[in-house]
Order: C-alpha cells, then sequence, then structure tokens
C-alpha cells in the first residue's frame, strides 16, 4: 500500500463493496472495456487529434510500456502538469495501468506550488507541455531540477529541448503489466480547501471509478454524449464528476476546449454538437452574456453544470431561457462528496440548491462549532464521511488530524443547511480559502509569502464581497516604514513563483487588525470593516 495513505477501516471497505460502489475495477479498465466493445466510436478530439477508443487505448498501452522503460514503477508519483489536450487522457491511462501515481497540478501553478507538490510527493517525472497560454513550461521544468532531487525525467507534449518528448514514449510496444490493486491509490488531486500549503488528496481505483460512474448515471451521460472540457482538465469537475472519465465509460465523446472562453468554446459546441458541459459560476454568468452575441449555434447543449462557488438563483434561473439546457448544480470537493441537482427536480430546487449527495452511503453530519449536531435545517459545518472521500490528506499526519473527526468524518469547512429533500444550500465557510470564483486560493500560504516582503509588518488576506467573482482577495497590510503598493507586493509574489490566480486584487494599508478573543486576525471582521468603510 502506498506510504502515506489512509486507507477506509476495513468495516466501511467491506460494506462499499458488499453495496456495489467498489466494484473491484481500475480505472484503466473503464477505457479498455469501451475499445473492446465499442473499437470505433469517437473517444476524444483537441486541436490536433480526433482518436477512436481503439486508438486511445493503444496510445494508453504504448506509453505506459513507454514509462516502464524508463524504470518508473507501480507506486511511483508522477506531476502531470498539462492543459486540455487529449494527450492528457493517454498519459493518465498510461499512469493508472502502470499503477504510477499522476498528481494532477493546474497550467496555472508555477514554481512555488510545482516545487512544493514535487517534493511532497517525491516525483519521479515532471509531465508539460512546451509553451501554453504564451508560458515556457520548459523553464519550469529547469527550476525544479534543481530543486526537486527526486525528479528524474521531464516528458514534454510538443518541442522537448533538453527533455524527453512524450510522443517518443509512444513509440513502445505494448507490453503485458500486472493489473493494479483496485483498493490502491491511482492518483493524487490537489486540494483547494485546506490550511497552510497544498494538500494531496489520494483517490483509489475502486473510489474514483465509482465517482466517475455513478456522476455519469445521476448527468445520463451514454454513447451519444459529447462533452466539452471546458475547465482545466486536472480538476475533479471536469474529470471525472463526470467529466472527461465519466464519458469514456459511457462511450461518449471527449472534446477538449483550450480555454473556457466563449471564443474557444463556442465554435467547438457548435462543430462538435456538445451536448453537456461544467462550468464555474462567473463563466456560466460570461457565456449567458455572450449567448446573445449569437457568434455560434449552442443548441445541442442539453445541460450545464456549474459548481465550484455558490450560484446566484438569479443567474440560474437565466441559464435555461438563454443557453436552452437544463442546469445542473454540482457541490463537489476533490476530497470527494459530490452533491447534485437530479433532471427531474422541481426547479425551484434546481435553481436554489446546490444539489443532493451522489450516494446512499454518503453520511452528512452538519453540526456547530462543538462538533454537536444543529438542529434540522439550521446552519452548520459539513462534516462527511462516505466510499469516495478521503479518510486523510497524503502525507499529512498532523494536519489530518484537526482535518478529521476521531470517528473518520472529513471537515469540509463548508456551512451549509439541509433541506427535508437532503438537498444542500451552501451558506458559507469557516476555512481560511478565498473562493475567487471556483478558483481556491489558501489564505496562509499566500500570506507566508507577502511576510517576507520588507516593508511588510504584518498582513492578513481576506475576501470580499464581488458581483462577477463571489468573492475577490484584498491584502490588507501593516506597513513596515513606507507601505508597498500592490504592484510591489504582486510583484514579490510573481518572484517567489505563486500561481497568477492567488495574488491579491486589492491591497489596503491599516494601522491593526481586529483580533479574536485568542488573539488570531479576525478575517470576518477585517473584511466587514472594509466593505462598511466601502474601501475596497
Ligand atoms: C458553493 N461552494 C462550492 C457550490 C464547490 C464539482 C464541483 C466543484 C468542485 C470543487 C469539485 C460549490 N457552491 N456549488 O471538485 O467535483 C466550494 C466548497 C467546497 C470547495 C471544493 C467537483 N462547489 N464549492 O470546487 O476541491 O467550499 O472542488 O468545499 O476545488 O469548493 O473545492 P474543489
Amino acid at each position: 500500500m502506498l506510504d502515506g495513505f489512509t486507507p477506509w477501516p476495513e468495516e466501511f471497505a467491506a460494506r462499499y463493496r458488499g453495496r456495489g460502489h467498489w466494484q473491484g475495477r481500475t480505472l484503466g479498465s473503464l477505457l479498455r472495456d469501451r475499445a473492446a466493445d465499442s473499437p470505433d466510436l469517437l473517444a476524444v478530439v483537441d486541436a490536433h487529434r480526433r482518436w477512436t477508443y481503439r486508438e486511445l487505448d493503444r496510445r494508453a498501452d504504448r506509453l505506459a510500456a513507454g514509462l516502464d522503460g524508463l524504470g518508473i514503477r507501480a507506486g511511483d508519483r508522477v506531476l502531470v502538469q498539462l492543459p486540455n489536450v487529449a494527450e492528457f487522457l493517454a498519459l493518465a491511462f498510461a499512469c493508472f495501468r502502470l499503477g504510477a501515481i499522476p498528481v494532477l497540478a493546474l497550467p496555472a501553478h508555477r514554481e512555488a506550488e510545482i516545487t512544493h507538490l514535487a517534493r511532497l510527493a517525491e516525483a519521479v517525472a515532471y509531465v508539460i507541455p512546451d509553451t501554453h497560454l504564451g508560458y515556457d513550461h520548459r523553464e519550469l521544468a529547469r527550476t525544479l531540477l534543481d530543486r526537486a532531487p527526486s525528479v528524474r525525467h521531464v516528458l514534454v507534449v510538443g518541442e522537448p529541448q533538453e527533455f524527453t518528448a512524450l510522443a517518443d514514449l509512444a513509440g513502445a510496444e505494448p507490453r503485458a503489466l500486472p493489473e493494479p490493486d483496485p483498493s490502491e491509490v491511482a492518483l493524487l488531486l490537489l486540494s483547494g480547501g485546506t490550511t497552510g500549503l497544498p494538500k494531496l488528496i489520494p483517490r483509489t481505483h475502486a473510489d474514483y471509478v465509482y465517482n466517475a460512474t455513478a456522476s455519469a448515471e445521476v448527468t445520463g451521460i451514454d454513447t451519444d454524449s459529447r462533452y466539452l472540457v471546458a475547465l482545466p482538465i486536472a480538476h475533479n469537475f471536469p474529470l471525472a464528476c463526470p467529466g472527461a472519465l465519466g464519458t469514456l465509460h459511457a462511450g461518449g465523446t471527449v472534446v477538449m476546449a483550450p480555454t473556457p472562453s466563449p471564443d474557444d468554446a463556442f465554435p467547438l459546441i457548435e462543430r462538435e454538437r456538445i451536448t453537456v458541459t461544467a462550468l464555474v459560476p462567473p463563466l456560466a454568468l460570461l457565456w449567458l452574456e455572450a449567448a446573445d452575441w449569437g457568434i455560434a449555434d449552442l443548441s445541442s447543449l442539453r445541460l450545464l453544470q456549474v459548481g465550484g462557488a455558490r450560484l446566484k438563483p438569479a443567474t440560474a434561473a437565466q441559464i435555461e431561457p438563454v443557453l436552452g439546457c437544463r442546469l445542473q448544480q454540482v457541490f463537489g470537493m476533490a476530497e470527494g462528496l459530490l452533491n447534485f441537482t437530479r433532471p427531474d427536480d422541481p426547479d425551484d430546487l434546481v435553481l436554489e440548491t446546490q444539489g443532493r449527495p451522489l450516494c446512499a452511503d454518503d453520511e452528512l453530519r452538519i453540526v456547530d462549532a462543538d462538533d454537536r449536531p444543529v438542529a434540522p435545517g439550521d446552519v452548520g459545518e459539513l462534516h462527511v464521511r462516505g466510499p469516495y472521500t478521503l479518510r486523510g490528506y497524503y502525507r499529512a499526519d498532523e494536519h489530518n488530524r484537526a482535518a478529521f473527526t476521531p470517528d473518520g468524518y472529513y471537515r469540509s469547512g463548508d456551512l451549509v443547511r439541509q433541506l427535508p429533500s437532503g438537498h444542500l444550500v451552501v451558506e458559507g465557510r469557516i476555512k481560511d480559502v478565498i473562493n475567487r470564483g471556483g478558483d481556491k486560493i489558501p489564505v496562509e500560504e499566500v500570506e507566508n509569502h507577502l511576510l517576507t516582503h520588507p516593508a511588510v509588518h504584518d498582513i492578513a488576506l481576506v475576501g470580499i464581497p464581488d458581483d462577477a467573482l463571489g468573492e475577490r482577495s484584498c491584502a490588507c497590510v501593516i506597513a513596515h516604514g513606507t507601505p508597498p503598493t500592490r504592484a510591489e507586493l504582486n510583484a514579490h509574489l510573481v518572484a517567489s513563483g505563486l500561481a497568477a490566480f492567488k495574488l491579491p486584487d486589492r491591497v489596503r494599508v491599516v494601522e491593526d487588525f481586529p483580533r479574536t478573543a485568542l488573539g488570531k486576525v479576525n478575517r470576518r471582521a477585517l473584511a466587514a470593516l472594509l466593505v462598511e468603510r466601502a474601501s475596497v
């Protein structure tokens, strides 16, 4: 078993197997099965490729053999930072078949995040595009090689320069590989929602197969479905809720959009007759505006999933009339639990709630600050355990003691209330994360980088309400000498190698912070003060 992984206790594992949630299948078998029964159906489309199931399956086998040839073995971690390209899927399935564990970084991550992830996971390989949206990832790879000694191979989609082209690995002859154990870790996802440095979420074959296939079922994905990957595919939502993996399981077609902007996505929707896709709320707003421009025929769209941050009911109400498709709200987390509104839910539930749990064996507890259950219908923190919710972050023993209850529930940090129908309404959050339109900003990580700026005596990053994004980030600075400007602070963060979406949108200089009785910065009171003074 992978060192640093917390498995489910045997009693739970037996229950999940007994109830059929864990089917003893690997992620590799999802593709293998469809390639066997529908080899000529179209599996994946991007700007350069149109691969049938047979072709994608074969490509995955060749890449698996190529990785094996490099000495990459079952259990080894492979840091993957690829945009939405067909090769992402070939590589992911190659890893699943080999038992190597992809660690899924976002294309927006930079030296700080990538170095941290490579070291934490002791990755043996790093897989990148040559360039993406004007950024040269080979430069980042050079820095990483200096900082993370475990990384032995850099594999490049595109022009490799001094590194290895992924395409060269795909020249290997497929070879028989032992099937991984379905209860083993298959991939490591990035958490958006914890204190300190980003954490990794172990997902097993069995739990992630369930995640993708059960999601495909509630979303009605079948061989006629054409799913547009608009959000970055490394994110749990477009990857497996049902996303690319759920679509491939059902024999549909996965179409890769280079970015989620209407300029890229709308022509693809028209050309590929897309039926379903997933967005975060600010993008849904943008698509609603752009639909009016009439630049493309969107009539094939049947379902739009929206999640990642709270969708306003007023925005939700426009989706069906303007985009001509049904809305599905999704309240999910890479840690596991997924909630969906269902196709046959009445409109008020679809517009005003964030859905109900995917699985009958998802156990939810809504509790007060002392971990006591609140009265039914009251707001409290959501705790959850279940067949696809983690029992511990990867290699994070100390953090895990705080992040889980003694009986194994994950403390989500989300404030919710539950309706008698089981549907949840997300009311807020108690974790130190800013949700910038679905992008999660770990407050402490950014603060720690800002504290190293010479003109910063103390700092607090808070979320402030924003019409388009839900919230934006504001850095409140107690200055040391001449107060720093936003441009100076952001230049400092860029120089520390932090992803651009984490840079503060605003900077305010203050004399002091409101504090809690325990002397901690009271971010909520600080945000309220800023809004009250209308200084943001
Ligand atoms: C309010 N807050 C939400 C929603 C997530 C599907 C959809 C989203 C994610 C995701 C995901 C929300 N309304 N509808 O992985 O598979 C906030 C909560 C949650 C956190 C998880 C998926 N949907 N959130 O967003 O791991 O605070 O996953 O705990 O990035 O996003 O973030 P993440």
